[in-house]
């Protein structure tokens, strides 16, 4: 893998479960009775902004207690031995921002940013960090509400993001599929478009995914131990 002039990586939930952050599906990513895939789609907000918030509200708490672990890390130095040159993307579906503290910095988020807010009145954007938050739902200066930064099920992905993260896997020699179900899409199709390109594709994962029967190496395990070991 070292030989590769072009690697790309998709994450997903479970790279950051190491840092306490909960995954999306199965057992862990239950809160209060509600699945995430319930919560996480503009029908829900329409319906019950203040639920939604409150959902999202806990999950910044979590992130923000949490600390990149040795899978983030190794990625990012991974980044920094391919010497930059756009080489090495590192696609994520996750919202959580530990790549980036990890010190990753050619980052595709495909499914936005929970420290964002964005009014669906005026669609002004801000950063806000507070933890948690004073009241909620949050509001706009125009009184309209905010909503997280995020995508949601039914909503397009970030244009410039995703054609990045297009880019970079049909350039890729080689395509890792790391901590991700692999069941939402178009990104989980982005592994399907580096193979029919060419790349070599790799899974690390504790449990099985629906990409593995065409994969060419699956590492079964946390990532955390996984990546570090690559290195
Ligand atoms: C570990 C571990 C350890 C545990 N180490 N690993 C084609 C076919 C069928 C359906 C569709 C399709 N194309 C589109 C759709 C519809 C839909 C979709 O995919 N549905 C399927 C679920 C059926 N997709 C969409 O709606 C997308 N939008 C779209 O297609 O727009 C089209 C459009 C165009 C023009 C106009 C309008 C529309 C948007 C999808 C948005 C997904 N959003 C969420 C929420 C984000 C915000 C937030 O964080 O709250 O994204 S849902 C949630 O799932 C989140 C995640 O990023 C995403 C993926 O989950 P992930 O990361 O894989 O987590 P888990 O929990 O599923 O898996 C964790 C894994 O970790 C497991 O495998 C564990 O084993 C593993 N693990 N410990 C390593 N230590
Ligand atoms: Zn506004």
């Amino acid at each position: 893998m070292a030989a590769a002039d072009s690697v790309a990586v998709l994450t997903g939930a479970g790279i950051s479960a190491e840092s306490g952050v909960p995954t999306f599906r199965g057992s862990g990513g239950l809160w209060r009775n509600y699945s995430p895939q319930e919560l996480a789609t503009p029908e829900a907000f329409a319906r019950d902004p203040r639920l939604v918030w409150e959902w999202y509200d806990w999950r910044r708490g979590i992130i923000a207690r949490a600390q990149p672990n040795p899978g983030h890390r190794a990625l990012a130095e991974l980044e920094r031995r391919a010497g930059g040159r756009g080489s090495f993307t590192l696609i994520t579906q996750n919202v959580d921002g530990l790549h980036e503290r990890a010190g990753s910095r050619n980052v595709a988020k495909l499914h936005g940013d929970i420290w964002l807010l964005r009014c669906v009145g005026c669609g002004r954007e801000e950063r806000n960090e507070q933890v948690p938050l004073a009241d909620l739902p949050p509001r706009c200066e125009c009184s309209a509400l905010l909503r997280p930064g995020v995508v949601w099920f039914g909503e397009p992905l970030p244009p410039d993001e995703w054609e990045r993260a297009e880019r970079a896997s049909r350039r890729a020699q080689v395509f890792l599929v790391i901590g991700t179900s692999a069941v939402v899409y178009p990104a989980a199709g982005l592994a399907e478009v580096a193979r029919q390109a060419g790349a070599k594709l790799g899974i690390v994962n504790p449990e099985p995914t629906p990409l593995d029967s065409v994969a060419d190496w699956v590492l079964r395990g946390p990532s955390g131990d996984i990546l570090a070991r690559l290195l």
